[in-house]
């Protein structure tokens, strides 16, 4: 069983508390049948806010002390990924001394005023680390790193609250596969993945959920 840190723990029982995190059965995108889903669109008060961006930065800052190559700006495609960007990037400044810019799509483009896609810090070649919510079969991350790449800009890398640990597009673990159109091993750092979610229901005694779980990896989970 994986370890929990504490800024871990932080953020599964601050996104249970807001019905952000749930067990029971629900469809997913990808058409697979899951027993939890992560609605990071919840995680929308001040103290959730702070607990889910103190680990994004975190995890930033820990995983370029690993090598994950530097960066310029944080990416947080729309709309979610808006407001969880820009809390990261004021608390990598004021907790890590690391100051790089943020910057967000917009859903429609502009034609007048300004015009363009992307709002905030211009990513025209710049180097970019994207950060995203959750990560399935890894499409919607090869759609944000699409957006970057159109805007002309460099993408070193991305960070993610939750890694499902699943089987991808290509039928290798998504985060390979992803890593391998980004800058390889490492640059594609996650606050948490399943197995810690799973860690949290073993100490909580929530056996019947960890089975689920449990039966839910051997089908979709990336085979080690
Ligand atoms: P992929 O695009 O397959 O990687 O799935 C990720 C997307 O699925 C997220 O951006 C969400 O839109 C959605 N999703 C969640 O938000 N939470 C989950 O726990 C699972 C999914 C999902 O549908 O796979």
């Amino acid at each position: 069983m994986a370890t929990l840190d504490k800024y871990q723990n932080d953020l599964i029982e601050h996104s249970m508390a807001v019905g952000a995190l749930k067990f029971g059965a629900f469809t997913l995108k990808s058409g697979r049948q899951s027993p939890y889903f992560f609605n990071a669109g919840l995680l929308a008060d001040g103290l959730v806010l702070d607990t889910l961006c103190t680990a994004y930065a975190k995890t930033i800052a820990d995983a370029l002390k690993a090598g994950l190559p530097e960066f310029d700006i944080l990416f947080g495609p729309a709309y979610k990924g808006i407001p969880f960007a820009a809390c990261t990037a004021l608390l990598l400044h004021r907790d890590h001394g690391i100051d790089v810019g943020y910057a967000y799509d917009r859903k429609e483009a502009k034609d007048h005023g300004e015009g363009g896609v992307t709002v905030g810090a211009p990513v025209k070649d710049k180097r970019i680390l994207i950060l995203d919510d959750v990560a399935t079969a890894g499409t919607a991350i090869r759609g944000a790193i699409d957006i970057v790449k159109r805007e002309g800009g460099k993408v070193v890398g991305a960070v993610l609250l939750l890694d499902r640990e699943e089987v991808g597009r290509e039928g290798k673990s998504m985060i390979e596969e992803v890593e391998g159109i980004l800058s390889g091993k490492g640059s594609v750092p996650t606050i948490l993945k399943m197995r810690h979610l799973m860690t949290w229901l073993e100490q909580h005694g929530r056996a019947d959920e960890l089975k689920s779980m449990q039966q839910y990896w051997e089908q979709y989970g990336v085979k080690e």
